[in-house]
């Protein structure tokens, strides 16, 4: 990559709306750029920045070396099998093009921007991507001593359940734009509380217990609430990273709401704290080698699950394709295995045993089996492009026996996964089926065990009529075609400018109702559709105007045994 003069220090604007937000990321930043490459006005620098933060660092990185999206760096240069050089970047597809694709979306699972930003964003957005990219700064344990709150302290905190409501059917949903979660009684479908949380928040995790929700923040911020205060608040927080969007807690017996772990994007590590106070106890960097033998300075932690069965939490850390079993039965001399398994993971979720974990390794088209009963890898499927489960499915099919489910980015099917090497091992670790969406663009499965429905979204397809829909595929009869239901149009909302993209179908305790979120702009009435799922029609519309950019819902019953 070619080297360039700096020639500006730009600052962070107090101004900037988006870049208060998200804090210290946006910190005092040297910016390179001769005269002679793009250049933007250091208001539009920081703006874009700032939304590169928001909306593209997930996929592409902070670094811009690409993950589950292509890599940006203005220049790049790879060497290839045949020994010749292959180069990119940026600068060579030029402004015109980055406009179209960052507007208009492609069909390999990059979304269409055009009704998410303004063109004046979208031209600048293309320019800023076009310059070379800061790296903000380390963040250790001084850091996160000084941003931790204990707001009630545990001897404060109440004794027993303060409320006759069944905490077991709460949803925690995501209010992804306003930063916050709203607590919904799932019995009676009230708001109990909305509870300011990070900044465009991404996930929710239980303790053991299922008292504790905790929830993580892109900006790395985590907030502890307690469903037991007779309004559930947030008791303690801890800005954990600067970026991050994966958090779990200890779920073996004896360990029961002992410890909570927090896998961060920038930097690129993961913090292990107290369960009931959120301090910070150790953390552990994950730079270092890709399966491959290269170092990678941006190796991001994705998903995390705790083990039912052992002191363990499977860590998979995107970049190298390392997957840490981290046991956390003595927290100061830590024991990690370390597995190879493939490039590029995501998310992923266990097998109906708990003994397997399975994990889309999305931008290297697989998904990698673990073992953790004997800490191995088990299998790598090879699957159609960029597979993403959110946490999967699992299901007993009629042929076939066990299976896990995962649908794809980049592709409208939806692959079967046989999960029972004993039983079924002709099956197990191979693609038994693959099911059709309504399109690609898909992000999460979902179905319960009392359910004979699975239910699949498509919420990053560009047409508008397959993001606002579902389907739902018959499990006596998988192979039958899945009924497509347009989940937006029953929610009969005001027409808009933004899609309203149908998205993460979580199912309630008892696995009869399924919720999707109506993931409109953030100044656009939003929604959440609960659907019957015996009969497959519209059961009720929650549609608080509280309820801003509603996305991720995480029954506190589900998430906190892992069913789905
Ligand atoms: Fe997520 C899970 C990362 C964008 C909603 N998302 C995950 C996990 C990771 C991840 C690593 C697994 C966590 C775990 O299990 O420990 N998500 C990323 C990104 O890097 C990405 C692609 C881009 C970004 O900038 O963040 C991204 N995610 C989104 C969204 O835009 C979604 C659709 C809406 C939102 O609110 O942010 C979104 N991600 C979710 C949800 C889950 C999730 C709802 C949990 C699924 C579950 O059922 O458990």
């Amino acid at each position: 990559m070619s080297k360039r003069t700096p020639t500006a220090t730009l600052r962070t604007s107090r101004a900037s709306l988006l870049a208060a937000a998200i804090g210290v990321v946006l910190g005092s930043i040297s910016v390179a750029a001769t005269a002679a490459d793009p250049t933007l006005s250091p208001q539009d620098y920081e703006k874009s920045k700032a939304i590169y933060f928001e909306r593209c660092a997930g996929c592409h990185g902070v670094l811009r070396k690409g993950a589950t999206g292509k890599n940006l760096e203005p220049k790049w240069s790879k060497k290839k099998a045949d020994g010749t050089v292959e180069e990119g970047g940026t600068l060579k597809l030029g402004q015109e093009r980055l406009e179209k694709i960052i507007g208009l979306g492609t069909e390999g699972g990059m979304v269409n921007f055009n009704d998410i930003l303004t063109k004046e964003e979208i031209k600048n957005i293309s320019t800023y991507i076009q310059m070379e990219p800061p790296a903000p700064p380390e963040w250790g344990m001084k850091d996160m001593l000084a941003s931790w709150k204990v707001i009630v302290p545990p001897d404060k905190r109440p004794k027993a359940p303060e409320t006759k409501r069944n905490l077991d059917n709460f949803m925690s949903v995501t209010l992804r734009d306003s930063g916050e979660v709203a607590l919904i009684d799932g019995d009676t479908k009230e708001i109990v509380n909305i509870v300011k949380t990070g900044y465009a928040v991404h996930i929710s995790r239980m303790s053991a217990s299922g008292r504790y929700i905790y929830v993580i923040g892109r900006d790395g911020l985590l907030s502890l609430i307690d469903l037991w205060m007779a309004k559930p608040e947030v008791v303690a927080t801890l800005k954990s990273g600067i970026d991050a969007r994966s958090v779990d807690t200890s779920k073996f017996a004896g360990y029961e709401d002992k410890y909570a772990i927090v896998g961060t994007y920038w930097p690129p590590q993961y913090v292990i704290m107290e369960g009931d106070t959120l301090k910070p106890l150790k953390i552990v960097s994950t730079r270092g080698f890709t399966v491959d033998g290269e170092y990678h300075p941006e190796a991001r932690v994705a998903s995390i699950v705790s083990s039912p069965h052992k002191p363990e939490w499977v860590v998979n850390v995107k970049e190298t394709g390392q997957i840490k079993l981290v046991d956390y039965s003595d927290i100061k001399n830590l024991k990690e295995v370390t597995i190879e398994s493939s490039k590029f993971l995501h998310d992923g979720g266990w097998d109906a045993s708990k003994r397997y974990f399975l994990v889309a390794a999305n931008a290297s088209n697989q998904v990698a089996v673990v073992d953790t009963k004997e800490g191995k890898l088990a299998a790598i499927v090879d699957t159609k492009p960029k597979p993403h489960p959110g946490r999967g499915a699992n299901f007993v099919h009629p042929k076939y026996g066990p299976v896990w489910a995962t649908s794809h980015l980049g592709s409208d099917v939806v692959t079967l996964i046989g999960t029972d090497p004993e039983k079924h091992p002709q099956h197990a670790w191979k693609v038994v089926e693959e099911l059709t969406n309504h399109g690609s663009g898909s992000l999460f499965v979902k179905t319960h065990p009392a359910s004979k429905n699975l239910w699949v979204d498509a919420p990053l397809n560009p047409e508008t009529e397959v993001a606002e829909s579902v389907s739902v595929f018959d499990l006596n009869n998988p192979e039958k075609p899945a009924e497509v239901i347009n989940i937006a149009k029953l929610a009969d909302l005001p027409a808009g400018k933004a899609v309203k993209r149908v998205v993460h179908g979580e199912y309630n305790a008892k696995g009869d109702e399924v919720w999707f979120s109506l993931w409109a702009g953030k100044t656009e009435p939003s929604a959440i559709v609960i659907m019957d799922d015996k009969t497959r029609k519209v059961k009720t519309v929650l549609k608080d105007p509280k309820l801003i950019t509603p996305t991720g819902k995480f029954n506190v019953h589900n998430t906190q045994h892992d069913v789905y």
